[in-house]
């Protein structure tokens, strides 16, 4: 059963593309109420209109503050069409039903945006209009709300084709999304008021959620509450995934350590390869030796642009996602042909500083390990100095480290991932993966350097290191038994530097 439009209330700060919508009213004998504003801009248009002031018997008051916040334009939207008592006070108070509401509300976060001085900000709190919409909303059953101008467009061809009425299943559906635009705006109302609240997570509407094909696993369904396009332009490639999003995420925070041309490859949020080179293309080789086994599959990240040479490299192995600033257009046609590779363009984005996850019944939020140690912070606590090669590869490796599941191990050597061991839960084992991934691939380990993110709790991991040839460690420091590791160190003339920064990811 559709129900017709007859009296529309329209107040809309952007004037623009309403005028198919204002015709077609028009043409269907519409009674429209508008506020100052959008009234000239109405009668401009040569299409009959009436001032809500009209309607209330009362000026617009406070410099606009109270334009229409009157029970005669509440009323007219709020009372229930089948409840007599409703209408017998509508009868006796004159009030004219309302069941189309057309609203675009001040533009509070581009106000925010520009940097506006306070009492602008303030100003730009819409009372009337979110009021229109949640009254408007909460009678979806006798009213039709159109609450932001993405709508004008749908609203128009619903009414064009339908005679100017509309289902209760479509006025539930602009109900809803509605209180989508509602909850936003007052979301970004507590967020300017509160700025040191964790934002990210609450700024996004249900608008910036998107369906995923499913989550971690196909039987599980998921959705990302999140805007990927501002972040990355797809230029190729299947539907991103839930797992592809978790890799994604690492890389790009690992990236980040890299000023140097630097290639990351990861598997499972961890990663195993990393080179930095003077030019992309060495560095995705070198990024590549660090573990071709486990590249198969892998997320890469570049920081510098994909020239043809390095995309001919790239395209011999199979990648799940490609990421990189620019791709030059002969070497996306090379990387385009596989038809399921994701190819990436990053674009300038700064990352949330907070970060979100489940626990139990509940949500843990903290700022984002942003910490990122130079020399400045290095502290040497044994008598073997570190040479400047040791020093510029610890703090290669330490960044890598960081960015690996703990407990986590990492071994670098000439700017170059040569082995790691991720996610044990002891550090020595973690040493010892780490060893052996080395290894496997025939690196020799004499004079690598060692980084861990967290302290050693006794000497052994570092004999371990030694023996195997490493001849430099990086980490925290900050054990009770800190001293056996620097003894054990000095004993056998090899530098060891704490950072005094801890870096769990768990
Ligand atoms: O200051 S308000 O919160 N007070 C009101 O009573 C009110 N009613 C509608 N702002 C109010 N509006 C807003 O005015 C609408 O949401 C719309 O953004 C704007 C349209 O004003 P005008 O038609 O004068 O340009």
């Amino acid at each position: 059963k559709l129900k017709r439009v007859k009296t529309a209330l329209i107040s809309v700060y952007h004037k623009d593309n309403l005028e198919s919508l204002l015709s077609l009213l028009q043409k269907n004998r519409v009674t429209i109420y508008s506020t100052g504003g959008t009234m000239e801009f109405i009668k401009s248009k040569g299409i009959p209109v009436h001032a809500v002031e009209d309607l209330t018997g009362y000026p617009s008051i406070l410099g606009g503050r109270v334009k229409t916040l009157h029970p005669k334009v509440f009323g007219g939207i709020l009372a229930r069409r089948e409840n007599e008592n409703d209408l017998f006070q509508l009868q006796e108070y004159q009030i004219p039903e309302i069941d189309l509401v057309v609203v675009d509300l001040y533009p509070f976060e581009k106000t925010v945006e520009s940097g506006a001085s306070e009492p602008e900000v303030i100003e730009k709190i819409d009372i009337g209009g979110i009021s229109l919409i949640r009254a408007a909303a909460k009678n979806y059953k006798d009213v039709l709300i159109v609450s932001n101008r993405e709508q004008y467009e749908r609203v128009y061809q619903i009414l064009n084709e339908q005679e100017c009425s509309t289902s209760l299943l479509q006025r539930k559906q602009f109900a809803a999304e509605a209180f989508a635009t509602s909850s936003h705006y007052d979301t970004a109302i507590f967020s300017y008021f509160s700025p040191d609240f964790p934002k990210p997570f609450f700024r996004q509407s249900v608008q910036g959620a998107k369906n995923m094909r499913y989550g971690e696993n196909p039987h599980q369904k998921a959705v990302f509450y999140g805007e990927f396009e501002s972040m990355f332009e797809q230029l190729h490639g299947k539907e991103v995934s839930y797992n592809n999003l978790l890799d994604i995420d690492a890389a790009v925070n690992l990236i980040k350590e890299f000023e140097e041309p630097t290639v990351a490859i990861l598997k499972h949020n961890n990663a195993c390869g990393v080179a930095s080179r003077e030019n992309i293309f060495d560095a995705w080789i070198d990024a590549l030796a660090g573990d071709p086994v486990s590249a198969f599959g892998g997320i890469i990240i570049a920081n510098r642009p994909i020239d043809k040479k390095t995309a001919e490299e790239i395209n011999k192995i199979f990648c799940e996602v490609l990421i990189a600033p620019a791709y030059e257009s002969s070497s996306l046609e090379i990387l385009k042909s596989k038809k399921n590779r994701i190819i990436l363009r990053s674009k300038n984005f700064d990352l949330p500083t907070q970060t979100f996850r489940t626990a139990l019944n509940g949500v843990l939020a903290q700022e984002r390990d942003i910490f990122t140690e130079d020399d400045e912070n290095l502290e040497l606590v044994t008598e073997q100095q570190a040479t400047p090669e040791q020093i510029a590869d610890m703090l290669f490796a330490n960044k890598i480290v960081k960015h690996t599941k703990s407990n986590a191990i990492v071994l670098a050597k000439n700017k170059q991932l040569i082995g790691s061991g991720v996610g044990q839960t002891s550090r020595v084992d973690a040493v010892k993966h780490a060893i052996e991934k080395a290894k496997s691939f025939e690196f020799d380990l004499n004079g690598a350097v060692l980084a861990s993110d967290a302290f050693f709790p006794f000497a052994d991991s570092v004999q371990i290191a030694f023996e195997a040839g490493v001849k430099a460690v990086i980490q925290p420091g900050g054990s009770i038994r800190d001293k056996d590791s620097i003894d054990f160190c000095n004993a056998n003339g090899i530098p060891m530097i704490f950072t005094g920064v801890r870096h769990f990811k768990h």
